[in-house]
């Protein structure tokens, strides 16, 4: 900020504020909560950034020092006396601190009571400016400005048209000060009467052509004079309001840098700070997951000095907590004026609008040192111990989550950075599934167990280089028992959340053959014991096996598959998938209800390629936790590849090919230079 001084003007007597001025000055009554008119303006000052300030005195000059010095504010401040304070005006006051005044100054009267906001403006103003109000009746006997091509013209009491109700609060730049500063001096200096003892701003209106004032309109905010007690019964009561005003932001950050501080210093100067932390779920569903969980990043908040209240906001929607709290403010960036947050802001307006809550929106800047933070956090987020947990946690939070098939690192980033916006809600995948079928189709060979582990686990070394999401790995048949111990460690290492096998033996096809191919299912006892020994090799606690179900597939019949389900979660199976290959949803349904109406907790997957009709929200009011899509990318990707081979062959040439591709800048866009 450019150096500015503040010249506060309290030399006068204060007459008719009775009893409240037989012992001290006017600028000494109390106003709010133990604040004095000059306590507040002094509080603000230094809260704007003003360091210097003159104050002229006089009436009561000793006790007002005093009362200065016991304040013990971080402020220079200058006293200048008035000594003929009781003869004298204003414009004599200023005379006599006229060799202080060598800087941009911003000047009040000494019984100017204003919110903060108001000196925020006058003070950010480039011009030099007064503050007027557009929205108040015109004052029989205070200041009017006459208002002329965007300028202050003059300025008295007397002024009745073109004018404007005007408060002495003014910003004026060191030049435009020059000018009536000159003037208010020629007046002293002439030595007549009535030019000391007339207003300061009767020498600004014989210079206000060159002394260049602007109007800046407070409108309906707190800008008063306090002359009387009726004026002060009607200020302090205005301030109790202003005290008691909420705003209200919401923050779905998990790390706290200098650019959430700063606009949150901000929004508390409108009021007492609300702050609503997103939840996990809410976090997740249009973010990332967030590193560190809702209670923690609430304490985190909740340690910030002079936040009000701490609350939590479900979703990216504001409705309910501004329905619940009535803030009246709401602060935000002004960065969600457009994009996907455009359907939130609207639905804040409109909440707001219900009973005259205001938004405010503060210039929204990312700078480069916070956007290579969160990338920093990505790169957390991607590390095993961090990864591997999160599936759980994420089912627990919210009942049901959802997995797209990744064969590779491209598809991985599909999964990872696709998210789409529905009014107002983002939606994303929460894992990633790492499909035998998918991962031996890309390889051009049969999902018949052909692909070995290691080939299988460069796959997830691929997927997890390049993204974070949590990972469920189809596991096949998991082997032979004292195999699947080294893969269940291995997963865990790689940071795998959860293996799922097959309850088939010997030469396992994919369950989409159903009885078409020849397929063993293994016996209750040997899968009971595979899991049995996974469980026991297991070495963190939140990797999880999931026992798949091939009853249906086989057409073994639903006792069949509930038995299994019951000898499988007994074994120590975290999950249960149960599939079919029916188109209708019926046979699954069944086996959910009956599942569920006596094993509550349990995990259940489900892998609806057949049945697919059935919608997330309906696979969650029954109890399903995992929705797997299986293998949807790689079939979206066969017969786009196969088109461009014919069209190329076709043609010989690219041309009529390049038409339907996607050019490489924008593939290129899709990988990111560093996660
Ligand atoms: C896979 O994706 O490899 C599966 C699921 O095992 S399914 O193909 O439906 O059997
Ligand atoms: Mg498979």
């Amino acid at each position: 900020m450019k150096s500015m001084k503040a010249l506060i003007l309290n030399s006068g007597m204060g007459t008719r504020m009775g009893v409240l001025t037989s012992e001290q000055p006017k600028c000494m009554t109390e106003v709010s909560n133990h604040e004095t008119i000059l306590s507040r303006q002094l509080n603000t000052l230094s809260q704007v950034g003003i360091d210097d300030v003159i104050i002229t005195t006089g009436y009561y000059d000793g006790v007002l020092v005093n009362y200065v010095q016991s304040l013990e504010l971080p402020l220079n401040i200058t006293f200048v006396k008035n000594e003929k304070y009781d003869s004298t005006n204003y414009i004599y006051s200023i005379y006599c601190a006229r060799d202080y005044l060598d800087d941009d100054i911003i000047l009040m009267h000494g019984d100017m009571v204003f919110e903060n906001s108001v000196l925020n403006d006058v003070v950010a103003s480039n011009a030099s400016c007064m503050a007027v109000s557009s929205s108040v009746a015109l004052p029989e006997k205070d200041f009017k400005a006459v208002l002329k091509d965007g300028r202050i013209k003059e300025i008295g009491i007397e002024f009745f048209s073109e004018a404007v109700a005007a408060q002495p609060l003014y910003k004026i730049n060191k030049a435009d000060w020059k000018v009536w500063l000159d003037r208010i001096t020629d007046y002293i200096e002439s030595g007549e009467e009535n030019k000391q003892k007339c207003y300061a701003e009767n020498a600004f209106n014989e210079v206000s052509k060159e002394c260049i004032i602007t109007p800046l309109d407070v409108q309906n905010r707190l800008c008063n004079e306090v002359d009387t007690t009726e004026d002060l019964a009607v200020v302090s009561s205005r301030l109790h309001e202003i005290e008691n005003r909420t705003v209200y932001m919401c923050f779905s950050t998990d790390m706290l840098h200098g650019g959430h501080i700063s606009i949150i210093r901000k929004a508390q100067k409108l009021g007492k700070l609300i702050i609503g932390v997103m939840s996990d779920e809410a976090v997740a569903s249009y973010k990332r997951y967030p590193l560190i969980p809702y209670e923690d990043r609430k304490a985190m908040f909740s340690s910030i000095a002079g936040v009000w209240k701490v609350v939590k906001q479900d979703s990216l929607s504001y409705k309910t907590n501004i329905e619940k709290y009535q803030p009246d403010y709401v602060v935000h960036g002004d960065d969600w004026q457009c994009g996907f947050q455009k359907p939130v802001r609207d639905e804040v307006v409109s909440e707001l609008a219900v009973y005259g809550g205001r938004l405010v929106e503060f210039p929204y800047s990312s700078e480069q040192k916070y956007k290579d933070l969160e990338a920093r956090t990505k790169t957390e987020l991607s590390m095993p111990h961090v990864r591997r947990g999160r599936l759980k946690r994420s089912m627990e939070l919210q009942g049901l989550i959802t997995a797209m098939e990744a064969h590779d690192g491209l598809t991985g980033l599909i999964v990872e950075n696709t998210i789409v916006h529905d009014k107002g809600e983002a939606h994303q995948f929460d894992a990633m599934w790492v499909s035998s079928l998918c991962d031996s189709t890309a390889k051009g060979k049969p999902d018949i167990e052909l692909v070995d582990m290691t080939s299988r686990f460069r796959t997830i070394e691929d997927l997890m280089e390049v993204t974070t999401k949590p990972i469920i790995f189809d596991g096949d048949t998991g082997g032979r028992r004292e195999h699947f111990t080294y893969t269940v460690r291995s997963l865990e290492r790689l940071g795998v959340s959860m293996v799922i096998i097959e309850d088939k033996t010997g030469l396992k096809k994919n369950s989409l053959f159903g009885t078409e191919v020849e397929q063993t299912q293994d016996s209750i006892e040997n899968f009971s014991a595979k899991i049995r020994a996974g469980k026991a090799a297991q070495q963190t606690k939140e990797f999880m096996i999931c026992a798949r179900i091939e009853s249906l597939i086989l057409e073994k019949g639903l006792d069949d598959a509930l038995n299994r389900a019951r000898a499988y979660v007994e074994a120590g199976a975290d999950a249960i998938m149960i599939h079919s290959r029916k188109k209708e949803p019926d046979e699954i349904f069944e086996f959910i209800d009956q599942f569920r109406s006596v094993d509550k907790s349990t995990f259940l997957v489900v892998v609806p390629t057949s049945f697919n009709t059935v919608t997330e929200e309906e696979f969650k009011d029954r109890g399903v936790n995992v929705v797997i899509y299986a293998n949807q990318l790689m079939r979206a990707t066969v017969p786009a590849i196969q088109k461009a081979a014919e069209t190329v062959l076709i043609n010989h040439r690219a041309k009529e090919c390049d038409d339907f591709l996607m050019p490489f800048s924008e593939i290129i866009r899709l990988i990111p230079e560093e996660v």
